[in-house]
């Protein structure tokens, strides 16, 4: 299974810490496209070897490929929120997952109030490995409501 893995770079890489932690429990079980997006030489101004032309269009032909997209959303990017819109027109099955940081800022309402994509809410990451592997059973089943 091909995991389209979407989290912040030019958006911010405070959680870039996490984000590979993610991926790295993420590759043990399924292909994930896009591991470069954990890694910690990556910095906000992201990949120097390719022009942002190739890198939109790399990463829309990744994410057409991809089986199910898994969003990291704790902090906002343009590109994430982009990503999900595409994925919902190529109706990918969607899990977003979002820190509850006790903080006064709150998911957009365009994610958690879109019923298409699965949002989940965790405390930590044990949490999110949690929901991450009961997704990905799901889309295995084909019992996600998308599919
Ligand atoms: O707006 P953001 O940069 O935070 O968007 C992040 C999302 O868009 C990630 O999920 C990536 O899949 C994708 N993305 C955006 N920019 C890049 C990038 N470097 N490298 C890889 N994926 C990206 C951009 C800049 C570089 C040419 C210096």
């Amino acid at each position: 299974m091909k995991i389209y893995f979407a989290a912040s770079i030019r958006g911010g890489r405070k959680d870039q810490n996490k984000y590979n932690e993610l991926i790295g429990f993420l590759s043990s079980k399924v292909e994930v496209l896009t591991e470069h997006v954990g890694d910690s030489s990556l910095g906000q101004t992201g990949e120097q070897d390719f022009t942002d032309k190739e890198i939109y269009q790399r990463d829309l032909e990744w994410l057409e490929s991809a089986d199910a997209v898994i969003a990291e959303v704790t902090n906002p990017s343009l590109g994430v929120g982009y990503e999900l819109g595409v994925a919902e027109k190529l109706n990918k099955p969607v899990l977003c997952l979002y820190e509850n940081k006790m903080e006064d800022r709150k998911l957009s309402a365009m994610i958690s109030g879109n019923l298409k994509f699965r949002t989940f809410h965790c405390k930590n990451m044990e949490q999110a490995k949690e929901e991450i592997v009961s997704f990905i059973d799901s889309v295995k089943a084909k019992n996600h409501p998308i599919l």
